[in-house]
């Protein structure tokens, strides 16, 4: 999509929001037919009362059946809470905060519960340290999994990589369907990938990882056998895809197994994924579907574009990657997308991928400072305000 091709259909889609007040506008030119799943009008209410948490950037559940919502803060605590209580009261689950390097794109920055964690008591976190600056992959312990809290004694380091710049650090992590840890890693930081680490399969970032918890062939962690380029010269085999510039949330589709993730763009355009084993995602030649670097005639070969991108020009400047919803309380949104801008606070339901023509419908309403949007263990959605800790969810009911 070109520069003006999206510009136009943007301003298309401001005027018919406020012709229309709903959120079933599709950025089409043509008018357009709602279909049943359409009609629904959403908007963002609070979805605990009273509940604030410090600069949130994770949300997940522990898919051990307790309901339980973990909430990561940045400065490197975690905590819980009943995610089927209106006004729940949370409880400290990990304060990992003196290890921890916090502030603007660092801090603690990803969780996620080992599959089986209900009898064993692992999970994972994914950190940003000083002295050296690094990310930390690194598994902790419960005593107790069902009502216990974690030990932060119980540190085991998977492994580690420098950090040459504070920002870009990517953070996500997800154990996939296959049960392999699945690790969002950003170029690195500064502006323009400096160093080129997205397009060096050398260097661990700008990539998605993907490693083997159960495994010790590495030493605390493996490499999954049919890794991409594990018999590739040079190449780390930790890596699934590269040639990302800063993944800002991973996730997969509980029900088509598609890792989808939102990569955060330069100077022009934001873009969404699906990642697939092996995929070069194109930064820092591409920024979105554009050349970059060069600016023009760069060398597009076997790069993945997008199934999404949308520009900086109506204020959207950094694209927090969400979920495919699966859950049951918003029928005119399952299988869809739901994404949003960290910068704007809007929100969005894209269809994409399957060599379907994308649709891209804007929800009503905002989140100020978007993080991080999570799903609890009926999948259903949630979504983080940095700014104010505050956590929303999607309502179809009439004020
Ligand atoms: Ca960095
Ligand atoms: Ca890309």
């Amino acid at each position: 999509m070109n520069l003006f091709l999206n510009k136009y259909l943007a301003f298309l889609t401001i005027i018919t929001l406020l012709a229309c007040g709903n959120s079933s506008d599709d950025g089409s030119a043509n008018p357009v037919t709602p279909n049943p799943s359409d009609t629904e009008s959403y908007r963002f209410v609070e979805a605990f009362s009273g509940l604030e948490f410090n600069n949130p950037v994770e949300l997940v559940n522990a898919g051990d059946g307790s309901n339980r919502l973990f909430v990561v803060e940045r400065r490197g605590t975690i905590k819980f809470f009943n995610a089927t209580q209106s006004s729940p009261s949370p409880t400290d689950f990990l304060n990992i905060s003196s290890k921890v390097r916090s502030g603007g794109e660092m801090g603690l920055l990803g969780l996620a519960f080992h599959p089986n964690f209900e009898s064993n008591g692992f999970f994972f976190v994914n950190y940003t340290k000083d002295n050296p600056q690094e990310t930390v992959i690194a598994r902790y312990k419960v005593n107790t999994p069902a009502s216990g809290v974690a030990d932060p004694g119980s540190e085991t380091i998977l492994f580690t990589f420098a950090q040459p710049y504070s920002n870009h650090n990517g953070g996500s992590i997800h154990f996939g369907p296959d049960g392999y840890l699945y690790i969002a890693t950003g170029d690195g930081g500064s502006g323009g990938d400096p160093q080129n680490n997205s397009q060096n399969k050398g260097s661990l970032l700008g990539k998605i990882l993907r490693v083997d918890v159960n495994a010790t062939d590495k030493g605390n962690y493996g490499i999954p056998a049919d890794n991409p380029f594990v018999s590739e010269s040079g190449a780390r085999p930790e890596i699934y895809a590269y040639g990302l510039r800063n993944p800002w949330r991973i996730s997969f589709d509980p029900e088509t197994k598609q890792l989808w993730t939102g990569d955060v763009g330069q100077n022009a355009w934001e873009e969404i994924d699906i990642i697939t084993k092996g995929g070069n995602y194109g930064w820092r030649l591409k920024e979105g579907d554009h050349c970059y670097n060069p600016s023009s005639n760069c060398e597009q070969t076997g790069l993945i574009d997008p199934v999404w991108e949308y520009s900086h020009s109506n204020g959207d400047r950094s694209v927090t990657g969400g979920y495919v919803y699966r859950g049951k309380k918003l029928p005119g949104l399952v299988g869809k997308y739901i994404y949003g801008d960290y910068v704007s606070g809007r929100v969005w339901a894209l269809e994409a991928g399957n060599n379907t023509t994308p649709k891209n419908s804007r929800l009503a309403g905002t989140v100020s400072s978007l993080s991080t949007l999570g799903v609890d263990e009926q999948n259903e959605l949630y979504f983080c305000s940095l700014g104010n800790g505050k956590i929303f969810t999607l309502s179809t009911a009439t004020p």
